[in-house]
């Protein structure tokens, strides 16, 4: 974006008002924004007191040293008695804390006193195995119980986790486990997906073989589809064997506020990945509170569903962290969203009276493809606040989710932030916030954001820039593991004093924000820099349309040109002239500056676990060129598709 700030394209006028209900019990008011403002420590330390604290801080930020901050550094605490031990302390032990449904159909309800049992016969095997605090745990595991007191386990005896991808390569968990230098790592023989059980152990055989895994110990591994699986003895041991003989007791120790919780590697779109390091006290105030506030959670009565898995920091901070700390009920699901029929989701809200839901916008367009007719054979009347992370969410999309899942009555909350900043940033609040489709709208309580300009200049309302976090928050990174200076380079270089997110974003005349995809990602046409999220946006707003990807490919005349990647709504077969009808329609939506050059039918998009397109891979395809790493993607044959519609001219 060197030459002109964002062009500012889409206008979206419907609004949606919260529902009386539930303005009238929210756990957070229009208030909290008053009180951050007017003392924005003040008011995180307030949250901070949601916790039990060993010590309780009597510091709240020291940014003596900036960017590297610390958070209630003088308080001491331990998480995994947060998010477990005190709800059985306070007489909730009954309570189910995860609803377990497995792929298959077998489900399981933990309650929060078993859940503290099998924490602690955890924690006692990681100390038999000789995991001292600061050591380094990984975890590649399907989305089983076991994964999520795996996790606690390391918590509560403070050995910091790097929880992989259970579905990334022996290559992608190598890296992991070398640059984490981990001494132990927690699998399973497999976890089923799409009906079938599939192999986990074999990958972590294959990456030990490696020399910079030469310090993993021990493999401790949880039989979950009894399939056979390679065995090294002396350093395979089985979960039931080694936890389940141990004792249920096991006596948490506090650790220092600062104290590392997780690394947890994220990719850039270039280079290797990055360990974002989490520390304890900062962490587990902002999970929780944001849990609190933008899911208005009653954990009496709610029960709540997050879709990520535990491998995203999604599945971190709103599976584990965020939601036990505030002892909810949860549900945790194993498998895909069409095993074994389009609408096992739907039927899991049903089963569960789920009233909250957490979900990526990739998933609703993929049910928006499978037809409304699917969710409508489910009741799910339960729900009542929906929300989104992942990516910019549609406008239409938004409508859809809102109308087709929440019965036109539920608030939709658009939840932006990042594995670095470990909790939601800018979301809506559901008993607050007049909403917006398609806009995450406002920094929450206690955040500070803005959009600049290239020279770090805030934009007017109506304009669009950068996205910038302008001061310290509790949840966020504190440096990129073993490498400070690209901590430093990667995020607090390019404005000063700044974070720099990455993502392009405009301010309306409301001065809310509209996140507009990465910075990277960005078009460059005929001298305007135009987002590729709004010409998705423009696209996806077309009836045949359920999903787009948009890239800007080289162009002798334009510098780049709109390339865009559409899946049909219905499915194929495509109509004569609907490729001419669509770039009238985004004409018309945007104006003839975005109006794409080729339109593309496809039947798949490219897409990482955490269900964000890969544009970069894209952009390959459109530019003839041969393809960068495809190691993140959820299906890497999903490019050798793509790439057989290619016309060979445009
Ligand atoms: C939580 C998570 C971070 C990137 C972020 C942005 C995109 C996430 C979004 C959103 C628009 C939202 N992103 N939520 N964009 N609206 N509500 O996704 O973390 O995997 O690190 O990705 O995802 O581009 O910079 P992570």
């Amino acid at each position: 974006m060197s030459n002109e700030s964002l062009a500012n394209l889409m206008t979206e006028t419907r609004r949606f008002a919260p529902p009386a209900e539930v303005v009238a019990g929210a756990n957070v008011t229009a208030a909290a924004y008053e009180a951050a403002a007017e003392d924005r420590l003040g008011y995180w330390a307030e949250q901070a007191r949601r916790l039990s604290w060993e010590r309780e801080p009597t510091e709240t930020l020291d940014w003596s040293n900036p960017p590297f901050a610390k958070w209630f550094a003088d308080g001491r605490l331990n998480v995994a008695y947060n998010c477990v031990d005190r709800h059985v302390e306070a007489g909730n032990g009954d309570r189910v804390a995860i609803h377990f449904e497995g792929e298959p159909g077998d489900s399981r309800a933990i309650t929060y006193a078993e859940l503290q049992r099998e924490v602690s016969q955890a924690a006692n095997a990681l100390g038999e195995l000789g995991v001292a605090t600061g050591d380094r745990v990984a975890i590649y595991m399907p989305m089983i119980p076991e994964a999520v007191i795996a996790m606690l386990a390391c918590a509560r005896i403070g050995a910091p986790h790097s929880v992989v991808f259970g579905a990334f390569s022996a290559d992608a968990l190598a890296t992991r486990i070398e640059d984490a230098d981990a001494r132990v790592v927690i699998t399973a023989d497999g976890g089923y997906r799409r009906g079938a059980p599939s192999a986990l152990k074999p990958a972590v055989d294959e990456a030990l073989t490696r020399p910079g895994a030469a310090n993993v110990r021990n493999v401790l591994v949880v039989r979950r589809t009894g399939q056979d699986i390679p065995w090294t003895s002396g350093r395979d041991v089985w979960w039931h064997e080694a936890v389940g003989r141990q004792s249920t007791e096991h006596t948490p120790e506090a650790f220092d506020a600062e104290h590392p919780l997780f690394i947890l590697y994220t990719s850039g779109t270039t280079g290797k990945p990055k360990g974002i390091l989490h520390t304890t006290g900062g962490y587990l105030t902002q999970v929780a509170y944001t849990h609190h506030a933008v899911f208005d959670l009653k954990p009496e009565t709610d029960v709540y569903w997050c879709t990520a898995d535990i491998g995203w920091v999604t599945g971190h901070s709103y599976i584990v962290y965020g939601p036990l700390a505030n002892g909810a009920t949860e549900v945790l699901y194993e498998g895909t969203p069409n095993t074994p029929h389009n609408g096992r989701w739907w039927e899991i809200v049903e089963k569960y009276g789920v009233t909250l839901l957490y979900t990526a916008p990739t998933a609703i367009r993929t049910c928006m493809k499978w037809g409304d007719d699917i969710p409508a054979r489910f009741d799910l009347s339960s729900l009542r606040i929906l929300g989104s992370v992942g990516e910019p969410i549609n406008p239409e999309a938004w409508i859809w989710y809102r109308k087709h899942i929440g019965g036109d009555r539920t608030p939709v909350v658009d939840t932006w932030w990042q594995t670095e900043t470990g909790a939601m940033m800018i979301s809506p609040l559901p008993g607050v916030t007049l909403a917006k489709p398609g806009s995450a709208q406002t920094p929450l309580p206690g955040i500070s954001a803005t959009v600049v300009d290239d020279d770090g200049n805030e934009v007017a309302n109506g304009s669009g820039g950068y996205l910038t976090l302008t001061e310290p928050w509790p949840s966020m990174l504190r440096t990129i593991w073993g490498d400070d200076q690209r901590f430093l380079d990667t995020y607090w270089s390019r404005f000063e004093g700044r974070y720099f997110a990455g993502d392009g974003a405009k301010k309306d005349e409301d001065g809310d924000i509209w996140l507009l995809g990465r910075v990277d990602d960005v078009m460059l046409v005929s001298g305007h820099n135009i987002s590729t999220t709004e010409v998705e946006s423009a696209l996806v707003s077309h009836p045949r349309i359920a999903e787009a990807a948009v890239v800007g490919a080289t162009d002798p005349q334009t510098t780049q040109a709109i390339c865009a990647f559409v899946i049909l709504r219905g499915g194929a077969p495509q109509e004569e002239g609907l490729v001419e009808e669509l770039r009238a329609h985004v004409s018309k939506e945007l104006g003839p500056i975005a109006k794409p050059k080729r339109i593309l039918a496809v039947e798949e998009l490219p897409k990482t676990r955490s269900g964000k397109i890969m544009r970069r891979l894209l952009r390959d395809v459109a530019e003839n060129r041969e393809l960068g790493d495809v190691t993140t993607l959820t299906d890497p044959a999903v490019m050798d598709l793509i790439q057989t519609k290619l016309p060979s001219a445009p």
